[in-house]
């Protein structure tokens, strides 16, 4: 695309996040999800601070609204006036904790911790004239992402050495990934639970997670909330538990960013450096697999890997996690191979790989392409100095974007769109990437 092209599609994205402006805060997309997500507001706040560094700083702010006692950054604040999502703050039933926010609703789970990051390109983006704004921003957000990041050291560390645990799969932020589906067959369930799903009234059900997915959910869901939301009693029976490499990937990304806040803003970055430091080791000493040469989830029930190619072993790159060697392996054997990662006609980063028995082009996280998962890889090719890969994969995931609109999913093979549309992330994300290149010519 050329320069003028690319600025007609940042200002698309730019009119998508001010459709679905609502104050101080941005729903992902219009109808099928009216609440504030968690990782959603922070890719969000990383394409606001490209333009408006208040909005940006407000996103986030609203998203600290919903912080818990212990430290839980939760994945869903509820809006009051938000119709027509399942499951809503009467399921989760958030004021059963005394840990909870009082006079706000929330989920009781949280998801991929992408929030120091964003923080911090709230700052690193901020025009010359309001970096001192920007500082002051980092100040009033630093005690609160220390304590979500202290939440998972705490809470979230059942081996004690800084490999966290997952415990629903709408806490990973990927669902239906083959990997939570199949932890999940492991689980058994006491009883079928009994609700409405409304996701299938605003998008069609072969895109979405199937029926018996959805009861998985709301058991786990049902399970934890009998505990009340209280963590170290539930992580002692819960039967579904993760040991998600994304998930630690994106942990470890915030807390080197956790860490360059601390240095702006005058505190001791030693703590968010160690715990960089503790998850890397555990993630390549649990979840590396020498002979696929592939890192994998742990699934901590069954005391197994769950040996499933999919995305989020590449998006060790994003956190910097994985070896020189291994991120080499990784990049020739896995990424660019058109029967895994990169097909030869079409669009990559699939999020399972296109060989997988579980592979679906059409069904969220089961194949389709996302955004912010492309956007991770690019960055994560980038540190490890791949920058034309990085180049190549930001243009690709422009072009989807480009042909098939601002939509939540993507077919790796024909670029169609899947899902909502006008889907805030990733008009947030391309109004980045296009900055981006903007930054490096
Ligand atoms: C459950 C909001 C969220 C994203 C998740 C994506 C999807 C929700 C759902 O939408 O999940 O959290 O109802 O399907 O999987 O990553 O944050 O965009």
């Amino acid at each position: 695309m050329i320069a003028h092209e690319l600025e007609a599609l940042a200002e698309s994205g730019k009119k998508v996040l001010a459709t679905n402006d609502l104050g101080g805060w941005t729903k992902p997309a219009p109808s099928l999800y009216p609440h504030q997500w968690n990782w959603d507001s922070c890719f969000i706040a990383i394409g606001l601070s490209r333009y408006d560094f208040d909005r940006a700083c407000r996103e986030l702010e609203s998203l600290l609204r919903g912080q818990w006692a212990n430290g839980l950054v939760p994945q869903i604040i509820f809006n009051p006036a938000g119709k027509g999502y399942f499951p809503g703050p009467d399921v989760w039933q958030s004021e059963r904790s005394p840990d909870a926010p009082r006079g706000i609703e929330t989920s009781g789970i949280t998801q991929p911790p992408v929030l120091a990051t964003a923080a911090l390109a709230i700052w690193r983006n901020a025009p010359q004239g309001r970096k001192q704004d920007a500082l002051n921003f980092l100040k009033r957000m630093y005690p609160h992402l220390f304590r979500y990041h202290q939440f998972f050291y705490d809470l979230r560390n059942p081996d004690g050495d800084g490999l966290i645990v997952v415990v629903h799969p709408w806490e990973s932020g990927t669902d239906n990934s083959p990997r939570y589906l199949e932890a999940g067959n492991r689980v058994h369930l006491a009883y079928t639970p009994h609700y409405n799903r409304l996701d299938t009234q605003h998008v069609s059900a072969a895109n979405r997670p199937t029926d018996k997915d959805y009861d998985l959910f709301v058991y786990l869901l049902e399970l934890m909330r009998e505990d009340n939301w209280d963590q170290k009693a539930y992580l002692k029976h819960a039967p579904l538990q993760v040991q998600d490499v994304l998930f630690n990937s994106v942990l470890c990304r915030a807390n080197l960013d956790l860490a360059a806040i601390a240095e702006q803003v005058g505190e001791d970055p030693a703590q968010p450096r160690a715990w960089y430091q503790a998850t890397k080791s555990a993630v390549n000493a649990r979840c590396w697999d020498q002979s696929d040469g592939m890192y994998f989830d742990y699934d901590r029930v069954a005391g197994e890997l769950i040996k499933i190619d999919t995305v989020s072993g590449l998006n060790t790159l994003y956190g910097g996690v994985a070896t020189e060697e291994r991120a080499r392996r990784l990049t020739e054997i896995h990424l660019l191979n058109p029967r895994l990662f990169w097909p030869a006609a079409g669009y990559p980063v699939p999020t399972t790989a296109l060989s997988s028995s579980w592979f679906n082009p059409e069904n969220y996280w089961l194949g389709p392409v996302w955004v912010g998962i492309n956007w991770m890889l690019a960055r994560g090719l980038t540190s490890y100095s791949r920058l034309d890969l990085a180049a190549i994969l930001s243009t690709r995931t422009l072009d989807l974007v480009s042909r098939g609109g601002f939509r939540e999913y993507f077919n790796p093979y024909t670029g169609a769109g899947y899902g909502t549309d006008n889907f805030s992330w990733a008009a947030a994300l391309t109004i980045d990437l296009v900055a981006e290149i903007g930054d490096s010519v």
